[in-house]
Parts: structure tokens; sequence; C-alpha cells
């Protein structure tokens, strides 16, 4: 029999990342959710949300992060669910969560009455958590039926390994799987082999920082550990004209299905969707937005009727 191919990202995520201890348990839970919502006709999908954090020093005390605060990721998960799809959450520590996202800035205590009495009940005002009622139902719903699979990562180190173990635990339900790459990854990481060990010392005068490149983990993804999956990448730019070429590169390179491009300024009310044939526009109206659409609703609504024709083509 063959030998699995061993790329040369996976020696390179072996020797320079270090591996997170629970990886492969966490493989695990996420091979038998996926093949437990694929026994029952659901499509699964893998979100990735939020920015991922990068040491500088192997006791760390400072890192590198970005802006990405895990709403795209996180408002996405609840839509496809409303379609139809299981969701595995792998998003950043404390970044923004399906459902209680909506209350996140609150401080919860404004929101909460002591009623006193023997029971020491308490309530909810619902004035300061408006459809508190509603999400909670919903949430409680998915929870019973364990439709969301929450993954945490902090570091880019975490991150990329457990990207990798749900590739591989997903490649069983084939086109069935979708990859909704969301998340903010750094493109620079520091090798543990050159991370100084102890907090890096201002005595020693102004920092000078050189930084490797972070592989190209898609190229692996859809390659070799998850070859049959629908992969949706998305490219943030804060230059506009340079934002669709790039699109059109990934595309070109890496061979997955779409690229769902956007602005760092505009992203909450304009993106577009690229494929190797098609490019559309979603744009939010004054309209949608006084009536609280997100534009997460109409990425997803495109990306399921791609990923419908998808499976179609494919026979599956
Ligand atoms: O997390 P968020 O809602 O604040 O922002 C979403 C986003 C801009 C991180 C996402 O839409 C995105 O473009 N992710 C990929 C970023 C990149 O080019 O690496």
């Amino acid at each position: 029999m063959a030998e699995p191919r061993i790329s040369s990202i996976d020696g390179k995520l072996a020797e320079e990342f270090a591996v997170p201890s629970h990886v492969e348990e966490v493989k695990e839970k996420m091979a038998a959710f996926a093949e437990h919502h694929a026994a029952a006709g659901r499509r699964v999908v893998l979100i990735t949300s939020g920015g991922t954090k990068v040491p500088l020093e192997s006791r760390t005390v400072r890192f590198l992060d970005n802006f990405s605060s895990g709403r795209r990721g996180a408002s996405s998960a609840e839509y496809f669910i409303e379609t139809g799809y299981a969701v595995i959450f792998l998003h950043r520590h404390r970044s923004l969560y399906p459902y209680t996202r909506m209350f996140s800035t609150m401080n919860m205590l404004d929101a909460l009455k002591f009623r006193g009495g023997d029971t020491g009940e308490v309530v909810v005002n619902q004035q300061v958590l408006p459809n508190i009622a509603k999400v909670l139902k919903r949430y409680q719903e998915v929870k019973e039926n364990r439709l969301l699979l929450p993954i945490e990562f902090n570091t880019l180190s975490e991150y990329l390994h457990l990207l990798k173990a749900a590739a591989q635990a997903l490649s069983t339900i084939g086109s069935k799987a979708m990859f909704y790459l969301a998340a903010a990854v750094s493109d620079f990481y520091i090798p543990a082999s050159e991370m100084p060990e102890h907090k890096i010392q201002s005595s020693n005068g102004p920092l000078q920082l050189s930084m490797n490149m972070v592989p190209k983990i898609l190229s692996p993804l859809v390659k070799d550990w998850a070859p049959q999956a629908f992969v949706i990448s998305f490219k943030l730019e804060t230059d506009a004209s340079i934002l669709l070429d790039k699109a059109r590169r990934a595309l070109e390179t890496y061979r997955h299905q779409a690229v769902v491009a956007n602005v760092l300024d505009s992203r909450r009310g304009y993106v577009v969707v690229v494929t190797p044939e098609t490019q559309a526009e979603l744009i939010l109206t004054e309209e949608d937005e006084k009536n609280e659409v997100e534009i997460e609703v109409r990425i997803v609504s495109n990306l399921t009727s791609a990923h419908n024709k998808f499976i179609t083509q494919q026979g599956g």
C-alpha cells in the first residue's frame, strides 16, 4: 500500500510549532461529531474565527496579536445552524461566541436584579438584555441537539495544529464538509528554536525582530488533508485596489472553491465572494442596516448554495 504523502509543511509544523497536548483527543471528538451529523444527513462546517497570538518569548510576557473580534465567525455559525449545518467552531479564546456575542459588551450585573428572599432569586431586566429570552431558547436547543462543537485556540501553534486535526477529522465525510476560514491568522512567527526563553530586557536597547513566514496551510489542507471538502478562505486588505487581484491569485495558487474578499473598514457591510468562475458583490443597504440585517446572512446563503452545487457535481 502507498505511504501517505508527507508534505514539507507537515515537517515544519512538527518541528517549529509546539504541538498542543490535547490535539489527538480533540481530533477524535471532531471526527465523532462529523460522522454523527453526516449519518443524520447533515452537512458539517468548520468555522475558524478570531485572531492568533504569536509569542515573542517562550515564557510568554509579550506577543503579537491582531484586530479580529470574531464577530464574522460567531454570527456565521448561527446562520449556518439555521440553514441545517452542524458547526465546529474553532475560535480564539474569549473572542465573540455564537449567541452570547449579542450581550458580550454589557456589564452582566447591570442586567440583573436581586429580588432577595430565602431563595436569593435573581431576575433579568429584559430592557437591558433585549431578545435574551429568544436567544437563550435557541442556544439551549442548539446545545441539546449538539449542533455546535466549540474548540478554542490561543496561539498560532495551537491554531495550526488544531486546523490540521480538524481537516483530517472531517476528511471522512468528503464533500459534505465545508471549511470557512474566517480567522485572521498571523503571516509571521518566531520559530521555537529562535525564541528567547525569558522576558526580553529593555535594558538591552531597542528591539529588532526578525520573523519567519508562516507556512501556507491552505495548500496541504486542500491537496492532502481534506481533498474532497468545499473550502472557503477569507482575504482582508486595507487597500481596496489590490483586494480582488489577491483573492484571484489565492484561488489560482491553492485551487480551492471560493475566497470571501473584504476591506478592513467596510467589512460589516460589503464583501465580494470570488470563485474561479464568478464574482458576487454582497452589500447591505441602509434599509438592511436599519433592520439590523447582518452581512453574514448573505455570505452564508451564497456559500451554502454553492456548496449544494459542489456536492451535486461531486456526485455526493
Ligand atoms: O473577526 P471580525 O468579524 O472582526 O473580522 C472578520 C475578518 C476581517 C477577520 C474576516 O472577514 C477575514 O477577512 N479573515 C481573514 C483575514 C486575512 O486576510 O487573514
